[in-house]
């Protein structure tokens, strides 16, 4: 029993951690957790949280919010809209992207993107850096100085005409961000193989829609997972591959990890609920299933579900990336016939990230709770540098938690969102668990529906160097990049 008193005390609730889960009481002071025990005491409000489980709030470290994306659309929802809705899923941090377009300075649009989110976002936000130019200036003055303010993870692409690094940039990229022992993220899909085959399919007739999954098949995946495994280990630094869709590039992965490479991998719930048939619909059903990876099958859907509860895959984050059905900003920009390469890819998932991978993964009995939580919230706050801080229930961690209730039942409809978007991929699902209460900062954002948090209520964080990033194993080639020397001897190969 804890004779100090507490703003807050969530009591009663049963408490999950990677660890393990136990009934406990939280004692929350200005705005982080204090204590966990029992019997704890408040000055200003007890939350009963007795039938529910208390989740740390979701850590999103893949999602695209008010941004410009290389085709010159724009993504559907601001800062304010994009957090609420992610609030309402049980999301409490969002990691977005600053988008560097070529000739563009790194600088000025980290300093537009922060416009954009401040004074708008209710949740804590970070972004992690697109680069695509990679000049002297964005390598070696504006990514230094940015790293150092706290934007501690790069993305890099090995597709798209507009955002592209060729192998030689890519590793100009990984050097410097190796340097600056920050994060990098790599898009791994092979370009040519994709362009090459886009390019016989429309030649041949085949525009349609449901061609944007032989246009991008698993193979182009499976050969940029491996080398982008292959660039990582020439420099010697750790990667994150975002977004991997497929049987075969969980293949690679567990490879590489196999090999002790530290190479760390996300998916995403669209590849773990839905399938390619999808995009067989009539083309304004289909659009709205349009990603990038596109959608594989189901042995794929299985490999995914395996790696995901084995630790083959570490994260899973939304890829939000929301965008209005029609106009220039649209999905089908060209109307109904857009052809399958000139739809806009991406689907809304910060919303229902977390219920939708509850209900199919620990429902279902795919994982269990503490790996929900852990792949959900604590592994991608550790690998983003807000180990401590985000993603856990523990005192000194900010008070970011989210009571869920493991049998509340919703069928999805877009009326029963909160992204105002109109459509979701997920219409007509019904999923079992979802949060009633999230709270960001001991604030509590909504509550049975009720949104209570004013925009502006969320930081801009700056991330600590992930610590993944302090490498101190040798280079395999024994050439230091970083340092420009022969470090070690290795066996001629
Ligand atoms: N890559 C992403 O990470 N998100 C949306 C589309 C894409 O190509
Ligand atoms: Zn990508
Ligand atoms: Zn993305």
């Amino acid at each position: 029993m804890s004779t100090q008193s507490f703003d807050i005390v969530i009591r009663g609730g049963r408490v999950v951690t990677p660890k393990g889960t136990a009934e406990t009481d939280i004692g929350i002071r200005d705005g982080r957790i204090a204590v966990l025990g029992s019997g704890l005491s408040a000055t200003a409000e007890v939350v009963d949280a007795s039938g529910l489980l208390v989740l740390p709030g979701g850590v999103d470290a893949h999602c695209h919010i008010d941004q410009m994306v290389s085709s010159g659309a724009r993504t559907a929802d601001d800062f304010e809209g994009a957090s609420v809705t992610a609030a309402f899923g049980g999301t409490t941090t969002l990691i977005s992207f600053a988008a560097q377009h070529r000739g563009q300075s790194l600088r000025r649009v980290v300093e537009e993107y922060k416009t954009r989110a401040q004074g708008k976002s209710v949740l804590d936000y970070g972004f992690h850096l697109i680069v695509t130019d990679a000049s002297q200036q964005t390598l070696d003055v504006d990514l230094p100085a940015l790293v150092n303010e706290g934007f501690t993870s790069v993305k890099i692409y090995l597709t798209y005409d507009a955002l592209r690094l060729d192998d030689r940039a890519a590793l100009d990229v990984l050097t410097a961000v190796r340097r600056e022992r920050a994060m990098p993220l790599i898009h791994a899909e092979s370009h040519d193989m994709i362009a090459w085959f886009t390019e016989k399919l429309l030649a041949s007739g085949y525009g349609q829609i449901h061609h944007l999954a032989d246009a991008r098949p698993r193979l182009a995946e499976r050969d940029a997972v491996h080398h982008a495994v292959s660039l990582a280990e020439l420099v010697n630094i750790p990667i994150v591959l975002v977004h991997m869709s497929s049987a075969e590039a969980v293949e690679q992965v567990r490879w590489a990890r196999r090999r002790g490479f530290p190479i760390y991998a996300e998916t995403c719930p669209q590849y773990l609920v839905l399938t390619r048939e999808a995009l067989d619909r009539p083309s304004f059903e289909a659009a709205k299933f349009c990603c990038s990876p596109p959608l594989r099958d189901k042995a794929s859907q299985d490999a995914l579900w395996s790696a995901l509860s084995d630790g083959t895959l570490s994260i899973l984050s939304s890829d939000h990336s929301a965008f209005v059905m029609e106009g220039p900003d649209g999905k089908l920009r060209d109307g109904p016939d857009t052809v399958f390469n000139r739809v806009q890819y991406g689907m809304p998932g910060l919303e229902l990230r977390l219920p939708l991978i509850f209900s199919e993964g620990v429902v279902s009995g795919r994982l269990s709770i503490e790996r929900f939580v852990e792949v959900t919230a604590t592994e991608p706050a550790r690998l983003y540098g807000l180990a401590g801080r985000k993603g856990v229930i523990a005192p000194g961690a900010d008070a970011d938690l989210v009571l869920w209730d493991p049998k509340k039942q919703i069928r999805i409809t877009p009326e029963a969102l909160h992204d105002g978007l109109g459509w979701t991929p997920y219409e007509g699902r019904c999923v079992t668990g979802m949060p009633v209460m999230t709270m960001a900062r001991g604030t509590v954002v909504c509550r049975e529906g009720e949104r209570l948090a004013a925009g502006g209520h969320g930081r801009l964080l700056a991330r600590a160097r992930p610590e993944a990033c302090a490498i101190n194993t040798p280079p395999v080639t024994g050439f230091d990049v970083v340092s420009g020397q022969f470090i070690c001897d290795v066996p001629a190969s």
